[in-house]
């Protein structure tokens, strides 16, 4: 019998980045498999189909992927590629789905949310292209959540996925393949490994952190193995499930062993942390701390130094909470640069119509058209190739980046866990005042408008709107204001701040303070220490 009787579960709804649940709501009987059915029943089934599997070590990880081959074959899925140990970075899932012309893959990460039995567990689809199921999918497998009444799963013992090699569930094959080397291999493509082992060589220090999540075995290959950094590079190397306590998070609140050495006295040349599930990235020079959104427009302004990307960019894409400072970058360089809301679901058709080459979000996401997720191990080489190639470091390479493009202090400060009917209701009556803000003078502000994002896909027209709230202040300043999608607990209220400086002088002030201002005036338009009781945020990135 491989047909199972069930009944829909509340709230499977794909946010920003797939469904994510605490790890024991995955866990209840036909919770997972009624997610998994619902996403083969709304790409149309699976039938002799390729899928590729992996995820990023965490907690029931492994009991999942187990689940979801049992299912596929019982599905009539032709074949499934897993990662060895059911391991695969997003990335790495991205690029095999690609190469192998697979039809589709699940992964199983809650990404940046910590992991284990009491913490978060979560799952993703993605499509032919690599990159994230869109709405109109997700729309799909939510809708098919709310009426499923049966499910297909083959009675069968659990595979052997510490092994790498075929073999069979009824009629399905199942492959189990080694998780890096294919990456590794397409990242000495993009790069010019050659500088890159001169510079290690030439005795350069790097710390890369992958808080026990799943990048650890990929930095080891590459930085190590393949590029001749010392052993002890890579630290918290090995994938745990709880990700031994750590938040795999790479900002400098959850990466702060990183920060606090990279700013102390021993610091070396360069570090990095990624996140749970790989996609992420943080870059840090030696004293100095690079957002994210300054990341991406150093990229851009650099991107040619890669052997990958010799003949230019064709455009860039940011999501619309992302510092306006690669915009700076594409106008000079003459290229196109889109704005979209959050979420890497969005790029991936300006990246398939070949109108962009490299995203960025805010939240330590940069990738490029290589695959169609964002891609944490690919930014840190992309700023190790770029300071092989210019031989400055990373404190030099800014000040050289604001000095010609000018400097958009940015910072986003995170409310957690609020309670959801407080922040639902906050940013209500803010929708409800938006047309009236316009013009008002607010702590020495004026405003110049305010609205709500909406989104309208110029390749296929679709239309996503609600994607989050724009205060726009005069000379370019500005303050939005989104929830999360990707909490598993309360709301958590996303504020983003942004003061263009032009230079040549005022380059090095504090972030925090170059946007006291912005700080003060969005707290008086919205309240919201006032309105949630909290004295600050929980976050500030
Ligand atoms: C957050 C980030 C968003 C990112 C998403 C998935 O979403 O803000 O930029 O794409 O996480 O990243 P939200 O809805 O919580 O703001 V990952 O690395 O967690 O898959
Ligand atoms: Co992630």
């Amino acid at each position: 019998m491989t047909a199972h009787p069930t009944r829909p579960f509340e709230g499977q709804k794909p946010g920003t980045s797939g469904l994510r649940k605490k790890t024991s709501i995955f866990m209840q009987p036909g919770y997972l498999e009624n997610f998994v059915q619902s996403t083969f029943d709304a790409v149309g089934g699976v039938a002799g189909k390729v899928l590729v599997l992996g995820g990023d070590g965490r907690y029931f990880g492994v009991e999942a992927a187990q689940c979801i081959l049992k299912m596929a074959a019982a599905n009539g899925a032709a074949r499934v590629i897993v990662g060895q140990g059911a391991w695969l970075s997003t990335p790495a899932a991205s690029n095999l789905i690609r190469s192998r012309k697979a039809d589709g893959g699940l992964i199983l990460s809650a990404s940046h949310n910590p992991g284990g039995p009491e913490e978060d567990f979560g799952v993703k689809y993605n499509m032919a292209n690599g990159g994230p199921a869109p709405e109109s999918v997700t729309a799909a497998i939510f809708a098919r959540t709310q009426e499923i009444d049966s499910y297909q799963k083959m009675e069968a013992p659990d595979l052997n996925l510490e092994m790498v090699g075929e073999s069979h569930l009824g009629a399905m094959v199942v492959e189990v393949v080694d998780p890096v080397a294919a990456y590794a291999d397409m990242m000495e493509e993009i790069f010019d490994f050659k500088a890159l082992r001169g510079l290690f060589h030439e005795g350069f220090t790097m710390r890369m952190d992958s808080m026990c999540a799943i990048t650890g075995p990929y930095a080891v290959e590459i930085f190590e193995n393949r590029l001749g950094a010392p052993k002890g590079t890579v630290v918290h190397e090995q994938p745990l499930p709880d990700f031994g306590g750590m938040h795999p998070d790479p900002n400098p609140t959850w990466a702060h062993e990183l920060m606090d050495e990279m700013m102390g006295p021993a610091a070396p040349d360069f570090g990095a942390a990624s996140d749970g599930d790989g996609d992420r990235n943080m870059i840090v020079g030696r004293g100095i701390y690079v957002s994210p959104s300054d990341s991406l427009a150093v990229i851009a302004a650099n991107a040619h130094l890669v052997p990958g990307y010799a003949a230019g960019l064709s455009g860039v894409a940011r999501s619309m909470p992302t510092s306006a400072a690669v915009d700076r970058v594409a106008e000079s360089l003459g290229i196109a640069c889109y704005e979209t809301p959050t979420g890497w679901k969005f790029f991936g058709n300006l990246m398939d119509a070949g109108r962009v080459s490299l995203c960025g979000e805010e939240s330590f996401g940069t990738g490029s058209d290589h695959v169609r997720e964002k891609d944490g191990l690919w930014a840190v080489l992309m700023w190790l190739n770029i300071i092989a190639a210019r031989g400055m470091g990373v404190a030099e390479i800014m000040a050289d980046h604001w000095e010609t493009y000018g400097r958009n202090y940015y910072s986003r400060h995170d409310y957690e866990v609020l309670p959801i009917e407080t922040a639902t209701a906050m940013l209500g009556d803010l929708r409800d005042r938006l047309e009236s803000l316009k013009g008002k003078q607010v702590q020495g502000l004026a405003i110049e408008s305010a609205d709500e994002f909406s989104y309208t896909d110029p390749v296929d027209g679709a239309i996503s709107e609600g994607q989050g709230f724009r205060i726009l202040f005069e000379g370019g300043s500005r303050a939005v204001l989104r929830l999360s999608g990707t909490g598993t607990e309360g709301a958590t209220l996303r504020v983003y701040l942004e003061r263009y400086a032009p230079g040549p002088d005022g380059l090095t002030e504090d972030p925090q303070a170059a946007l006291a201002p912005i700080i003060a005036a969005t707290e008086e338009i919205v309240g919201i220490r006032a309105r949630t009781g909290r004295k600050g945020p929980d976050v500030i990135t």
